[in-house]
């Protein structure tokens, strides 16, 4: 379960969910529950009266969508809060596996406390429970969806990203997840720093075979590239370095802290950053 690219109409991201539920457009602020409010919404039948939702058994089964005619969030939505938890794109916690997104909001049978903006859940994709639904999103029209976030670590196992413009070539990890295929990277496209420095290595089959490594232990594969500092165009006033590229033809861009040094400050200092990859790569090996 993936939005499509460009989809219109879909299941909220948990951050959408969120907002919808429990932002406050006109003040800027949030609130704690989705009914405009940080006071506890009190679980009750159908009723007009402001902050009631159908929780604690209040009802014992569902409510129509809109039934709580005096509990819209600020947004205008009814019934984030209780009837039913309402699924998202989340993966809720990681080691929770691909199949769990994430459910949010409180259902009909669960207290009010399920009902605040901290409470999180999940759900595999396959449970079905009576108090398990759903919310359908749908974009203003025009809208274009952007591509999925993809995040890379400069310097794996170090930090700070300590970058020598002189020195030793710069491993940047590009990370993979659940959402992010890092396979599907054409590495043709890579582009790191202002100048756009090259993995040229990475177009030998050899090396780009070794170069898939689950460099963070998340279970998901990721693409560890090197680059030449010279080539970059860092300048040692850049506090952040970013990589662009295409991933299954759609272009991406992901950035991390640097710290830019000119040289001069001996091999010692510019291993410091390589070593500690060096050290893991190395003990992989001899796990294998
Ligand atoms: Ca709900
Ligand atoms: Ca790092
Ligand atoms: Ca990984």
């Amino acid at each position: 379960m993936t939005r499509n690219p460009g989809a219109i109409t879909f299941l909220p991201s948990e951050n959408e969910w969120y907002k919808a539920a429990y932002y406050d457009p006109s003040s800027g602020t949030y609130f704690a529950y989705p009914a405009g409010t940080s006071t506890p919404t009190t679980c009750a039948p159908p009723t007009g009266t402001a902050n009631r939702a159908n929780c604690e058994a209040a009802v014992g089964n569902v409510t129509d969508v809109g039934a709580y005619t005096g509990s819209p969030s600020p947004y205008g939505t009814f019934d984030q809060g209780g009837n039913v938890f309402e699924r998202n794109e989340e993966f809720p916690m990681s080691g929770w596996g691909c199949d769990v997104r994430g459910v949010r909001g409180g259902d009909f049978l669960a207290g009010a406390e399920r009902l605040v903006a901290a409470a999180r859940s999940g759900a595999e994709s396959g449970d079905e429970f009576e108090f398990i639904g759903f919310r359908v999103a749908h974009m203003p029209a025009g809208w274009v969806a952007g591509a999925e976030p993809v995040h890379i670590d400069i310097q794996p196992h170090a930090f700070p990203n300590s970058i020598y413009l002189t020195g030793l070539p710069i491993p940047v990890a590009i990370l993979g997840s659940c959402q992010v295929d890092v396979t599907q990277i054409d590495v043709t496209t890579l582009a790191f720093g202002p100048l756009g420095a090259t993995a040229s290595d990475l177009t030998d089959p050899t090396v780009y075979e070794q170069s898939l490594l689950d460099v963070n232990g998340d279970g998901a594969i990721d693409l560890l590239a090197f680059f030449p500092p010279n080539q970059t165009g860092l300048k040692t006033d850049q506090t952040e370095a970013c990589l662009s590229g295409e991933l299954a033809s759609v272009p991406f861009q992901a950035c991390d802290s640097v710290v830019v040094r000119s040289g001069g400050c001996g091999l010692g200092a510019e291993l410091s950053g390589l070593l500690p990859l060096l050290i893991w790569l190395h003990g992989r090996r001899r796990a294998a």
